[in-house]
């Protein structure tokens, strides 16, 4: 079959000679011969991505384990001379942190898009594992993503480029998104449902909170725009997706959002788990994505 790069949408690095990827401290010196990042990274066919540093290590382990590519080396953070994200490289995935919310992840996936455009990976799929808030469904659950809302309740990313408004449609790749539930037969004790997730601006009035340091709104409107969300299919409420979503299928490159969710935001606002609990929770999505890895990415 023939090769698919991802080739983005941008004239001006045609152009450009060189390109530091600055926040994860990756110089492509010669954009039209990019020889060592091919080497490096040429064979990178998932990226995946998380809120934190730890939590992307984890999953590096996991997936070295579960992929047979333990090598009882250190894993090396390759961007920690950035100082503001970390990627951990594990065969063909990369495991990168992207911080809270769309503006710090919109950073690191736009350093993250020109670095598998450079290497000429091959049609490479971005998955975030990550966690959310539940809306009608138990604690526990895990969300795939097939269309993310924004904090009106649209479908669609909105964005300032040179003082105008720009929307752009937030879906996820639908075959991904399948290959990903159909993956996650596994025997096991929790629900994992393909549904809609609202990507909020804010943790706190953004998501319809009571507990922030402000607060303008009743108990009865917080539910009423719950429940108009859940009518619009939405089963989860976290801070990324409306912008993951657009930037990556704007480019062309295929993504999914998996993630758990810590609360039934019908019963509360207050993140209560114990530590144990919150383990065990962030180790769902790593199951599913390990899975759709192993199957649908390297098969044996
Ligand atoms: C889920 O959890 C984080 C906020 O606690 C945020 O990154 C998100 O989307
Ligand atoms: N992350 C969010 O953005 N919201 C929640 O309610 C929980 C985790």
């Amino acid at each position: 079959m023939a090769k698919r790069y991802p080739n983005l949408k941008n004239p001006h690095l045609k152009t450009n000679k060189s390109d530091f990827l600055y926040h994860i401290n990756v110089n492509v010196a010669d954009t039209d011969n990019p020889t060592e990042i091919r080497e490096k990274f040429g064979d990178v066919k998932v990226v995946c991505m998380g809120g934190t540093k730890n939590r992307m290590l984890a999953l590096a382990k996991y997936l070295r384990t579960l992929l047979g590519l333990d090598d009882k080396q250190e894993l090396v953070d390759i961007a920690e001379a950035g100082n503001r994200y970390a990627i951990y490289k594990v065969g063909p995935v990369l495991c990168c942190s992207h911080g809270v919310g769309m503006s710090t992840m919109s950073v690191v996936l736009h350093e993250l898009l020109k670095l598998v455009h450079y290497a000429q990976c091959d049609d490479p799929v971005f998955i975030r594992l990550g966690t959310s808030g539940g809306v009608g469904v138990a604690p526990g659950t895990v969300v795939v993503t097939k269309e993310a809302y924004n904090g009106y309740l649209r479908n669609e990313h909105e964005i300032a480029i040179l003082g105008k408004k720009v929307l752009r449609p937030a879906i996820f790749d639908e075959q991904v998104a399948k290959d990903l539930m159909t993956c996650s037969s596994y025997q096991r004790d929790y629900e994992i449902v393909w549904g809609n997730t609202m990507a909020a601006e804010c943790f706190y009035e953004g998501q319809g909170r009571l507990d922030g340091a402000s607060c303008d709104y009743t108990e009865a409107d917080k539910m009423a725009f719950l429940q108009r969300a859940f009518e619009k299919g939405i089963r989860n409420i976290e801070m990324e997706a409306t912008m993951f979503s657009a930037l990556t299928r704007h480019v062309g490159v295929k993504a999914a959002d998996v993630c758990v969710t810590l609360l039934n935001r019908l019963n509360g606002d207050q993140v209560l788990l114990t530590k144990e609990q919150k383990e065990d929770f962030e180790h769902r999505p790593f199951t599913i994505v390990g899975e759709y890895i192993k199957k649908a990415v390297m098969p044996s």
